[in-house]
């Protein structure tokens, strides 16, 4: 802090005083200005003027050459010409939604942070959700790491948290980032693969980068297909320092806990959604904002005092090494819902320029060294990719104070600077804009003040030097069916790979210091010889298991929100439609009838009823179960219509609920399908009741085995 200049007076600390206290949509108002609505508008050009021809280019006769002086077809052209910016180096394929951030209490023992510090305050946010590898028109529901981006426009500035929906990282260190993108984006010869791990250089890589082993298990879990971005977990990944009032710090995890329960696909419907509804992620989220069933998160951080920071087995700044939740457990700070779709993807979305740098008083960074380099990246990649260091000015990204600093002109520049001084200290301007102390009440900027006596040296942290103890404490915490997933995901990836030694590499060096037993299964599966042994010291971790960690423990225990696919033909029982959809609106969740075509079906009762789509517009994949209702007639259509039979089928195999009501149940004989839990026969409210237990469970697991090729 500096003392010498004068300081701004309270009434004028960082725009709270301009600021509407409470006031949930102030970035919305902000961005007002700049919204455009073309209703009743007359068609002009960008200078203003009216268009009377949209239709033809100015000609020297109707069938003679075009005019350069057309310039209404010249401007047209030239904007059109440009219109693409460059995508996201990573995290290309993403969709943003707005909301607000509401913390439970004061939590000013923590941080001052002031949206930490007001329950009565609706702190706007912007969500971006992303996939890592593909790029902007890439599937949705790939195998990879989610981005989970969340700008917070605080009464004291912007505070980014950018984080994904894993813990842990690949790689430990910044310089390394370069290499692993590399060498998980598409191959340099031919561009492929698109939107995914399995290909020779990904697995080059990581087999030759241990410390990649971690986070490389978790992407061959099921947290790498998220079954909707509503339902997953996110991470600030880094430790980072929460500071008070009183200027004590304290290391943080951040934590993102979705109300929907964290979830995930199966591996068949991921691969068959990324074809038959590529935007399946971007879809659900859309809609489900559009249908008031605003997606909710809630923040939390795991803390850790300075005192503290040594007493793990692991060191904190590692990037690979998550904190187990039975060992630390988390502090719940506020929640964040989402209830505003964009109204422009481009302007908003495309437009929105995250930073792990931007941070407000009571925030301040750690030294883990991959943090360190992204404070560097990501401002860096906004220029080029967004044109010029003005992208703060863009609405979507402008903080809701105002900003006066002494930075000037450059490309894209929209702030109309008034004064003289474009420096400081200054006379001319009364001396303004001035510095502010750094005291809670005033909310100047201040960074932790750190001690730091060290060689200036390039290496790589001893205590950073362990790389299997948590790969294998994630492994072993999965449910069985979890590990089964892990295991054939590595077989799957792996089984892409061309060069034998790479598999080999893989198997024998990460895998076996992982857990021999998930080596032999996967090297059965690739046809190599089982590893012995591992080949590294594996240091034995202060815990065995952390449930915490399984998705099997992290349902929502209800089904709010689940879709219900429910197949109707002619001469359906119009009554049972009825009482389904009146049970499932009560608890929350929403039915869709599809019919043979998309044509309306008559039920049994002579109701004509509309039906929201053909059984190929909307497949199976796209919902969390299917109900077959009664009806002679409509039973008998479906059960000699291959594509209904393979509607229940594919349902089947992806472990899903499904209810045969009825003359349905003939359906089950004609499938063969084996009895389990999420297979309801039956018409009574006991069924519907089972029916609704399996589908909160999210999927039929003891299915799972009786769906396989060759069984394990
Ligand atoms: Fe990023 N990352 N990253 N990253 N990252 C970008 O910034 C980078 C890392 C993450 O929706 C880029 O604006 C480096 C970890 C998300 O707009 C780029 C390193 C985590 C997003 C960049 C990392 C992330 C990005 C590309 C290693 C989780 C999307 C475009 C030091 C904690 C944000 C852009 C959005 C985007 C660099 C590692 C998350 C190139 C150098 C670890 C969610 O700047």
């Amino acid at each position: 802090m500096s003392t010498k200049k004068p300081s701004v007076p309270n009434s004028q600390l960082a725009g709270t005083d301009t600021l509407d206290r409470g006031n949930t949509n102030s970035k919305l108002q902000s961005l007002e200005a700049f919204r455009s609505d073309a209703s009743e508008q007359a068609l002009r050009t960008n200078q203003g003027v009216k268009i009377a021809d949209n239709q033809n280019t100015l000609k020297v006769g109707a069938r003679g050459p075009s005019l350069l002086e057309d310039f209404i077809m010249r401007e047209k052209i030239t904007h059109f010409d440009h219109e693409r910016i460059p995508e996201r180096i990573v995290h290309a394929r993403g969709t943003g939604a707005h909301g607000y951030f509401q913390t439970y209490e004061n939590h000013s023992a923590l941080t001052k942070a002031g949206f930490l510090r007001d329950p009565g305050k609706k702190t706007p946010v912007f969500v971006r959700f992303s996939t890592v590898q593909g790029p902007r028109g890439s599937g949705d529901t790939v195998r990879d790491v989610r981005g989970f981006a969340v700008k917070f426009f605080t009464d004291e500035g912007n505070f980014d948290l950018v984080g994904n929906n894993m813990p842990v990282f690949f790689i430990q260190d910044a310089i390394k980032f370069p290499d692993f993108v590399h060498a998980v984006k598409p191959e340099p010869h031919n561009e492929i693969p698109t939107g995914a791990s399995a290909h020779d250089t990904f697995w080059d890589f990581v087999s030759l980068q241990p410390e990649s082993a971690h986070m490389v298990i978790w992407a061959m879990s099921d947290r790498a297909i998220p079954k909707s971005f509503r339902s997953m977990q996110g991470f600030g990944v880094h430790t980072f320092r929460f500071i008070n009032a009183e200027g004590t710090s304290s290391f943080v995890k951040f934590h993102w806990r979705p109300a929907a329960g964290t979830c995930s696909l199966v591996w068949d419907e991921a691969q068959k959604l990324a074809g038959k509804d590529t935007d399946f992620h971007r879809r659900d989220l859309w809609e489900a904002i559009e249908g008031g069933d605003y997606p909710e998160w809630e923040l939390g951080v795991q803390v850790i005092s300075e005192d503290n920071e040594h007493s793990f087995d692991f060191d904190i700044l590692d990037p690979t090494k998550l904190i187990p939740e039975e060992l630390v457990p988390i502090t719940p700070l506020g929640k964040m819902v989402l209830n505003r779709n964009p109204d422009n993807f481009f302007a908003e979305t495309e437009q929105v320029a995250f930073c792990p740098g931007h941070i407000v008083p009571g925030i301040d960074f750690s030294n883990d060294p991959l943090l360190q380099g992204r404070l560097f990246s990501y401002t860096d990649t906004q220029l080029s990719r967004l044109g010029g260091p003005n992208f703060h000015e863009l609405p979507i990204n402008r903080p809701l104070v105002p900003i006066h600093n002494g930075q000037r002109d450059a490309m894209h520049r929209s702030t109309i600077d008034k004064g003289r001084a474009s420096y400081e200290p200054n006379s001319i301007d009364g001396g303004w804009p001035k510095e502010t102390p750094p005291a809670p009440e005033n909310g100047g900027f201040e960074s932790y003040h750190e001690r730091i006596d060290a060689d200036k040296i390039r290496q790589r942290s001893p205590s950073f030097s362990d790389h299997f103890s948590q790969a294998r404490l994630f492994y072993k915490s999965m449910s069985p069916h979890e590990q089964e997933h892990i295991i054939g995901a590595y077989s799957f990836e792996l089984g892409k790979v061309e060069r034998e030694w790479i598999r080999a590499r893989q198997v024998n060096e990460i895998l076996a210091n992982i857990d021999l037993e998930l080596a032999a299964r996967v090297a059965r599966n690739l046809g190599l010889p089982a590893p012995k042994a591992g080949t590294v010291e594996v240091p034995q971790p202060a815990l065995d298991r952390s449930p915490a960690l399984s998705q099997a423990n992290l349902l929502s225990g209800d089904i709010k929100t689940r879709k219900i696919a429910v197949l109707v033909a002619d001469g359906v029982d119009g009554q049972a439609i009825d009482d389904l959809k009146k049970a499932l609106e009560a608890e929350g969740a929403h039915a869709k009838l599809l019919g043979p075509t998309s044509a309306p079906v008559t039920t049994a009762q002579g109701k004509v009823l509309p039906v929201h789509a053909s059984m190929e517009g909307l497949p199976s994949v796209v919902f969390d179960a299917v109900f077959v209702p009664g009806g002679a007639k409509s039973v008998q259509a479906l059960g000699g219509d291959g594509v209904a039979l393979h509607y229940l089928l594919e349902a089947y195999k992806h472990l899903k609920a499904i209810a045969l009501q009825g003359e349905a149940k003939q359906l089950r004989d004609v499938l063969k399908l084996q009895a389990d839990a999420g297979l309801i026969v039956g018409g009574e409210a006991k069924a519907l009741r089972a029916f609704f237990d399996a589908i909160a469970q999210h999927r039929v697991w003891e299915r799972e085995p009786k769906t396989k090729a060759i069984p394990a």
